[in-house]
């Protein structure tokens, strides 16, 4: 494969680089890497010791005390040539996120480009890190507030977006004038450090210190927690499952630091008699197959007005009837494999536990086998007729099964549903009538982080602020003012006068 090449992968790779440099770790700690589309091994990458981790840290406040010297707007020049760095790369970066996780080569290179657009949002990002200025209650008083670095950034990202999750976090924490050290996901960590690679080349260009970015591949177990717990990370940016998630905060938190958390989702679409069905179809499908079904904003309940529920059904199980399963990198299918053995596990147990439960499958529901096959990780998509109150449908499993739940009533009713999870991440409506759109939105409507009306709910623009409530953690990320959890605000008050009044009015005499 000889995007592999171009990006600098190699058989043994080190998992550990402050940006600038790699650091070949002392203890003999391999992880090896298999591609879910084959079986294959695609490398081997050396894993952080508590060695490389003091390294990792120390080069980073090292590297964070020159970083913060360097004014915004120079700073967003940097990733600015980080991302045209990445277009350079784009079809080969995206190849290997399709052959390492398994999402579809247009996925693939769809991650790419969301890297590739925060770059352009954070380079314009960093000149308008805008505070206040107030009006001060005292004479010849000046009162504003402004904005500083926190430090070092811990990125902690998951498999299912090897890279972009990474890029929301490390490009906007870049521009504001932090540095980043990033764990991702061992399932792709090969991906992690072909970025490594593209980016140490612009970092050595413009002649920057070392752990402006650092790579720190390692165990959840020893280098997740240690980052968890360390005191000298001020922020913690957490993506994954809600119960890891759970820890996680639990952790920062007792040492008082901040995280910014996005965990788990159990996204709905809402299809009221008002729904352009022409619309729903193609967005209820790509929203519950794409990825095959491992975005944390992928449409796992479907909510149908009992009027078009028939209707509905009848479509739905003939577009899934059309949909082709196999190897991704082939641009003809539609749906790739699952990440590994324990996502298929966890896909039948979800299955057969729903049978149980009383949900009855239309479509899909088996675990793929034969030519194309071998690596056992393909599932069919599937789909199940399922009341709202199933237990299982108010768990999020990581795989491409949608429940088809018939709701009567009005749009509240609809509303109601969708709400009624621990969950809330995304959501959407699909109606032309005003009145139900809008109470969607208001604030008797979804509580969620995201509202699409007539779109889906996966596939969101960096411009926005991505991120979601209850169980989802409250964390954003990415664009709108999300640039604000990273830094630190400083409100100001300048006496410029000759004399010393108190706010408030206060006397006191000396
Ligand atoms: C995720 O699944 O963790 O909105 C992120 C989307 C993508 C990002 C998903 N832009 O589906």
């Amino acid at each position: 494969m000889d995007f592999m090449k171009d990006l600098g992968i190699k058989k043994r790779n080190s998992g550990v680089s402050t940006g600038t440099k790699w650091i070949t770790p002392t203890s003999d700690d391999w992880l090896e890497v298999h591609s879910p589309i084959d079986g294959k091994k695609l490398g081997r990458v050396s894993r952080a010791g508590k060695k490389e981790y003091e390294q990792i840290i120390v080069r980073a406040q090292e590297g964070f005390s020159r970083w913060r010297q360097i004014p915004a707007p120079q700073r967003g020049e940097i990733v600015r040539q980080i991302g045209l760095e990445l277009r350079q790369y784009k079809q080969a970066l995206g190849s290997l996120v399709s052959c390492e996780m398994g999402k579809s080569l247009e996925e693939g290179y769809g991650e790419v480009q969301e890297m590739i657009d925060i770059c352009d949002f954070a380079v314009g990002q960093s000149r308008m890190l805008y505070g206040f200025s107030m009006h001060s209650e005292r004479p010849e008083h000046r009162l504003y507030d402004q904005y500083h670095p926190l430090g070092l950034v811990g990125v902690l990202t998951a498999f299912n977006f090897p890279v972009a999750v990474w890029a929301w976090n490390a490009m906007i924490a870049a521009v504001c004038g932090n540095v980043s050290i990033w764990k991702p996901s061992s399932q792709v960590p090969l991906t992690a450090i072909a970025v490594q690679h593209i980016i140490s080349r612009v970092l050595q260009k413009n002649d920057l210190p070392e752990g402006v970015f650092s790579l720190l591949i390692g165990s959840g177990r020893t280098i997740g927690e240690k980052m968890l717990a360390d005191p000298r990370l001020h922020l913690i940016s957490f993506t994954g499952s809600v119960a890891t998630g759970r820890h996680a905060a639990s952790v920062v938190a007792g040492r008082l630091g901040k995280s910014i958390l996005e965990l788990g989702g159990n996204n709905a679409i809402i299809i009221t008699p008002e729904a352009d069905l022409k619309l729903a179809i193609p967005a209820v499908v790509f929203g519950a197959v794409g990825t095959a079904g491992q975005r944390c904003t992928t449409t796992r309940r479907l909510l149908v007005h009992h009027s078009l529920y028939k209707q509905m059904k009848k479509a739905l199980v003939k577009a899934y009837g059309s949909l082709r399963i196999g190897n991704p990198l082939d641009s003809g299918n539609h749906v790739g494999p699952l990440v590994n053995q324990q996502a298929v596990s966890d896909f039948s147990l979800a299955i057969k536990t729903l049978r149980e439960q009383g949900g009855k499958i239309l479509f899909g529901g088996k675990v793929l086998t034969g030519k194309g096959y071998a690596s056992g990780c393909y599932v069919m998509p599937t789909l199940v007729e399922a009341k709202a109150e199933l237990p299982l449908v108010q768990e999020e499993t990581f795989a491409p099964i949608l429940y088809l739940i018939k709701y009567t009533g009005d749009v509240d009713r609809a509303i109601a549903l969708q709400n009624d999870v621990r969950q809330g991440l995304s959501s959407a409506i699909f109606t032309n009538d005003l009145r139900e759109a809008e109470t969607f939105l208001s604030s008797a409507g979804s509580d969620c982080g995201i509202a699409n009306v007539n779109i889906g709910t996966s596939g969101a623009e960096i411009g926005g602020a991505f991120g979601g409530e209850k169980e989802t953690g409250g964390g954003r990320e990415s664009g709108s003012d999300a640039w604000r959890a990273y830094m630190r605000r400083q409100t100001v008050t300048v006496n410029y006068g000759k004399t010393m009044p108190l706010a408030q009015g206060i006397n006191f005499q000396l």
